[in-house]
């Protein structure tokens, strides 16, 4: 009958209770009701039907004293039929400690035919002068006394159904490191237990497989594969999303995405509405050497405070704010418009004046520290990287040359569109001693050594052509364009060109006619006769 054993608790402590009453304290103290639980037991249950326990205290919840496990073990078989468990079989010792304040505390683990049943512990308190003053736990009063399945899988077996079933590449996730004393180490755990484990309401023998590492991403896989048929009966990773704060490059505090798992935080961001994650390393691994990507970057307390935290927090910051953009504004889901992670790393080489796009992430310098402060301290600087990433996907523009320029001005134009409180890139971490200037200005490309018409292009094999030159010359025409037919519509004709008109190789003039059908097909002939003009004032027809 279902919640029988603990329905009887009541009656058993009445019976206690009456035998009390009637025999007085020293009668009842014969060794057949010393241990038996007191009528003065408090009993929290864990259901609302009262029929499982969860704590039961008291000063004396049994007259005899407990002065060692042996006195516990007397307990639990007094006490059988009240918690149906029989200790010999069900009943797993675990550990004994004694606190600061004299108090013995002994934990059990339940049991069904001497295979633990998982997450489940049962502690018997004891205060310094032995009286038993509180037992807790998971009572699993409904348990079965024998489970259906026998133990069929091997061991190995599990753990392989486990990978398996969460899609990761043992291989990739088995990274090695060497500590400090030179010693190879792995990033990987891999732990496995026969258990009965309990979800909802069944009692199933099964194989609890934990598989914790770091890459590809913090995972702390807890997997519960049924022992006979090699089923996953429950499956979660524990490792959870949270929110941190840092302080940015120039100072401010920022709200982050982490995720916390081993007692660390990880900028290492699950919420946005992909598959992938946003996910920030630092240059300088935990081997001591440097490799792409590097090391998390991590904090203990989820708070990112420090000097050399600050670029982690904003690249890790703006990659997320640009997700969004792009997300918000055209649909697109990451730069792949599949999800793909969006990696970063920072601290890239040493005094680097440089940031880029590298095919599978990003990675900034520090700067020199006069040329440049921590690049992703700039959030246009980020959005233009990641629009490199999206120009990848799609136009896929060649690096040299028309199409060159090309790519790096789509990164510049979805730069201001990201961040449109002013023309310029870069300014926020550019000279950081001097205010007011920028490496390139889209409304005066002329003001950094850009050209800003056709008439100064610039016929140089450096930079592959002058791609960082030439790039202010469709600049200036998107520059024209937004003043013109403003920057909502400008962003959807922009990005519908990069995705559905341009090609690798195509030119400035190429770029024109895009835009132009782009304009054309989503607000008509006068908004692309604007468009046109845009790029006629830059002498490109
Ligand atoms: C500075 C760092 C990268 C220059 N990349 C660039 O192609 C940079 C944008 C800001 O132009
Ligand atoms: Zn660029
Ligand atoms: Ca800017």
């Amino acid at each position: 009958m279902k919640n029988k054993k603990f329905k009887s608790i009541a009656t058993v402590v009445t019976l206690s209770a009456s035998l009390i009453l009637s025999g007085g304290i020293a009668s009842a103290k014969n060794a057949e009701t010393e241990w038996k639980l007191s009528p003065e037991a408090k009993i929290n249950w864990k259901d609302s039907s009262s029929t499982t326990p969860s704590f039961i205290t008291g000063s004396n919840i049994a007259l005899g004293k407990i002065k060692s496990e042996k006195d516990v073990q007397k307990f639990f078989k007094d006490n059988e039929e009240t918690f149906g468990i029989k200790p010999s079989t069900e009943l797993l010792f675990v550990s004994e400690e004694t606190d600061d304040l004299g108090m013995t505390h002994y934990t059990y683990q339940p049991a069904i035919q001497k295979t633990p049943i998982d997450q489940s512990n049962i502690v018997v308190h004891v205060d310094a002068e032995k009286n038993l003053v509180a037992v807790n736990g998971e009572f699993h009063p409904n348990a079965p006394k024998k489970v259906k399945q026998s133990k069929k899988l091997a061991k190995q077996n599990a753990i392989d159904k486990a990978w398996k079933h969460i899609g990761v590449d043992r291989g990739k996730a088995d990274k090695k490191y060497k500590d400090k004393l030179g010693k190879e180490k792995s990033h990987l755990t891999e732990k496995d237990n026969l258990v009965v484990v309990e979800h909802d309401g069944e009692y199933t023998l099964a194989y609890h497989v934990q598989l914790q590492f770091v890459d590809p991403y913090p995972a702390n896989w807890q997997i519960w594969i049924n022992a006979e048929t090699g089923d996953v009966v429950q499956s979660e990773n524990r490792v959870h999303e949270a929110t941190g704060t840092g302080y940015g490059v120039l100072g401010d505090t920022k709200s982050l995405n982490t995720y916390f798992y081993n007692n660390t935080y990880y900028l290492f961001d699950t919420t946005k509405p992909m598959n992938g994650v946003i996910q920030t390393f630092d240059y300088y691994g935990s081997t001591g050497t440097y490799n792409l990507p590097g090391s998390y970057m991590t904090d203990t307390g989820n708070t990112f405070y420090s000097e050399r935290q600050k670029a982690g927090v904003d690249a890790h910051y703006y990659a997320g704010e640009v997700f969004d953009y792009f997300y918000n504004t055209f649909g697109r889901v990451s730069y792949d418009n599949n999800g793909a992670d969006i990696t970063s790393t920072v601290h890239y080489g040493s005094n680097y004046n440089n940031a880029a796009w590298v095919g599978n992430q990003m990675i900034y310098g520090d700067g020199d520290g006069s040329t440049f402060t921590y690049l992703s301290g700039a959030d246009d600087i980020v959005a233009h990287e990641l629009t490199h990433a999206v120009t990848s996907t799609e136009a896929n523009l060649v690096y040299s040359n028309q199409s060159g320029a090309l790519n790096e001005s789509f990164s510049d134009v979805f730069a201001y569109f990201f961040d449109s409180e002013d023309w310029l890139i870069g300014e926020d971490v550019y000279t950081p001693g001097r205010s007011g200037d920028a490496l390139r200005s889209m409304s005066d490309p002329t003001r950094y050594g850009q050209p800003a018409h056709m008439n100064n292009y610039n016929n140089t094999t450096a930079d592959n052509g002058g791609v960082h030159i030439n790039s202010g010359i469709p600049n200036k025409a998107a520059y024209n364009t937004i003043n013109s037919i403003g920057k909502s519509r400008s962003e959807q004709i922009y990005y519908r060109a990069l995705t559905l008109y341009l090609t690798p190789n195509s030119n400035f003039s190429d770029a024109r006619q895009a835009l132009i059908q782009s304009a054309r097909d989503l607000y008509g002939t006068s908004v692309a006769n604007s468009v046109a003009s845009a790029w006629s004032n830059v002498g490109v027809y």
